[in-house]
């Protein structure tokens, strides 16, 4: 019971755990460090502390402003200020910033010298797993976790077994094999700290991000920064003192490739202007789509490179602007997110490009959480949050009972809160609309884990599975069809499960899954969550010609999430999804009239 109770821990946590590279990187892995090694105390009280520290860790890794500087302008009451930050945690901050270590941390940290944060990466590896590994077998980190699950030591253990030791092994293969690819949630901020901080040099007029990260696919391998500067050598030494630079690999006058803290590398080079369309669409690629374009080029006696498109006798026929180029060669413009050759080559060439999603278009979100399960924010600062954010409406969707872990809430207290919303709702004055729903935990034999009744209460209903992933393909495919069939079903939550580079999506039919949402309007979920991505890009393609809709939710656990927003739009768009496939596209009117 307590493994299992372990285990959705781990499951539950692990998404919210990712690692957005943002200036208070250092502190938030201290903190969480700290709730993981705190997760043995057996002192009643510790689960309080451990609380505080993964909510400290949560708003600074929410913060676009480097903690140190809010502390030199605004001092202590500045760290008071931030959500989540209480005083115990602002002076182990202070005695980061001016000590450059945390006692508390150094101590502990010489009881379990662990490498906590890529193990418990894995998938069914918590805290409390590595430590016990750690006492054991003297477990510490992945080449001594690969050992020991080579030598089968781990099988032998109380409350492991065999089925764990290969859940493991499994693990670290996935993680092994995500090597140098990181999410598009770290790398597209990282690659605008680098195009801002060449902004606001002063040395570029331009700098535009392009590779797979202009592509918005779901993991980056390096980063492609294209720039126009007078003055390329001075970018050069610029780019190559930035920060969050760790290392050079080569530095020449016009092209510098860098290592960054964040794991990857990132090319910058400075192109000549005339010839900058030419090479974004070079650079931006893919490289399987570009080989479609070039063989086009060549069909009409020309040639195509990253200089520009040039006739027989080598003059230019364009080279400047990117659009033009597709136009010269007959096509209309693709999108970056389409450049995947997946039949986009042929659309462009007969007119017949999808009009794709925009961000804009997104009247609300579907998909939050408050502090009452496991958000970080209270209602009212959700809803104080989505306002700014222009949304005309927020569905909160609190877990349900069953996430134990999660505070999930039951059939009561969801009354008691959907009495919050309505007079929250009345005192907004619809400035915005708060909509009553949850994320109902669809059970390992399909039911919903609430009442009929306590459904019939709310504006939507979201449904997810969180448990029992390793259920056979049938199997599972007939668990949510048959939640999906008892009709109160509005939005099917991150469909697979997957969680990218740890845990892989659990085996479902999703056309067939797709047939029966048609059959009782369920939309899917396109979950913003960096690290979910749920459905992606390819399962979206894959049935975008089913008659349903598609539900893009950031999936908020605080204020700063519906930034998120973006990723799933991302997905939506390399699925190739129109504005009229997405449900909360939708005003409220219309879409509530959807949902009765
Ligand atoms: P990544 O970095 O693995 O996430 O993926 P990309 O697409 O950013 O690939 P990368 O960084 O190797 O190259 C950037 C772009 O440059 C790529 O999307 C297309 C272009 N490119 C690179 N190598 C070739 C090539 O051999 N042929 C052609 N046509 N284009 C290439
Ligand atoms: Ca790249
Ligand atoms: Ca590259």
């Amino acid at each position: 019971m307590i493994i299992a109770l372990l285990c959705i821990l781990v499951y539950l946590f692990k998404p919210f755990c990712i690692n957005l590279i943002m200036p208070n990187k250092a502190l938030v892995d201290i903190f969480n460090e700290i709730a993981d090694m705190l997760s043995v105390d057996g002192r009643p009280t510790a689960r309080f502390e451990i609380r505080a520290y993964q909510n400290a860790a949560m708003a600074l890794s929410s913060m676009s402003e480097d903690v140190s500087e809010l502390y030199k302008r605004d001092g202590r009451d500045g760290l008071l200020s931030i959500n989540g930050i209480g005083k115990g945690l602002a002076d182990k901050i202070i005695e980061y910033i001016e000590t450059g270590h945390i006692k508390k941390y150094e101590d502990m940290k010489k009881l379990y010298p662990i490498d906590f944060a890529n193990l418990t990466r894995i998938d069914g590896m918590g805290a409390k797993r590595a430590i016990t590994l750690y006492k054991m077998l003297g477990v510490k980190d992945i080449p001594t976790l690969k050992k020991a699950i080579d030598e089968h030591k781990i099988m032998g253990l109380e409350g492991f077994g065999e089925k764990s030791e290969q859940l493991l092994a499994k693990g670290v293969a996935m993680l092994e094999g995500s090597k140098g690819r990181i999410l598009l949630g770290d790398a597209l901020p990282i690659a605008e700290s680098i195009t801002k901080m060449l902004y606001d040099s002063g040395l570029v007029e331009k700098a535009i991000v392009c590779g797979s990260t202009r592509r918005m696919k779901e993991t980056v391998g390096d980063l492609d920064i294209l720039a126009i500067s007078k003055e390329p050598e001075k970018v050069m030494d610029k780019f190559s003192g930035y920060k969050n630079v760790t290392g050079i690999v080569a530095k020449g006058p016009t092209k510098t490739t860098v290592w960054l803290d964040a794991g990857l590398t990132c090319d910058l080079r400075v192109i000549a202007p005339e010839s900058f369309g030419a090479a974004m669409q070079y650079f931006t690629g893919s490289k399987e789509h570009n080989v479609e374009v070039r063989k086009i080029a060549i069909s009409k006696g020309y040639k195509l490179n990253e200089y520009g498109l040039f006739d027989s006798k080598d003059n230019v026929v364009s080279a400047i602007d990117e659009k033009d180029i597709y136009m010269r060669l007959g096509m209309d413009y693709i999108e970056p997110e389409m450049r995947e050759n997946r039949g986009e080559i042929d659309l462009a060439k007969r007119h017949a490009l999808p009009k794709l999603v925009r961000i804009e278009d997104l009247k609300g979100d579907l998909h939050s959480h408050t502090i009452e399960t496991d958000g970080t924010n209270t209602l009212e600062e959700m809803a104080e949050a989505a306002i700014k954010k222009g949304f005309e409406y927020l569905a909160i969707t609190n877990h349900t009972k069953s996430l134990k872990i999660a505070h999930g809430m039951d059939d009561n207290k969801f009354s008691a809160f959907f009495k919050r919303i309505d007079s929250l709702n009345e005192k907004l004055d619809g400035k915005i609309t708060l909509l009553k729903g949850a994320e109902v935990d669809i059970m390992k034999d399909g039911s919903l884990d609430l009442n009929n009744s306590t459904l019939k209460k709310m504006d939507i209903v979201i449904a997810a599975v969180h448990s029992n992933f390793n259920m056979k393909i049938d199997d599972m495919t007939a668990r949510v069809s048959k939640a999906i069939s008892t009709g109160y079903v509005d939005v099917l939550a991150h469909p697979t499960g997957r969680i990218i580079n740890e845990r892989e999506p659990y085996a479902i039919d999703m056309r067939k899954i797709a047939d029966i949402a048609e059959e009782h309007n369920t939309a899917l979920e396109i979950d913003s969550y960096p690290s979910r991505l749920d459905l992606n890009d390819a399962s979206v393609f894959a049935i975008k010609d089913h008659n349903i809709r598609f539900a893009i939710d950031s999936d908020a656990h605080n204020t700063v999430h519906f930034d998120f927003l973006r990723y799933g739009i991302g997905m939506a768009r390399r699925g190739w999804l129109e504005k009229k496939n997405v449900l909360n596209t939708m005003p409220l009117k219309q879409l509530l009239k959807r949902l009765q």
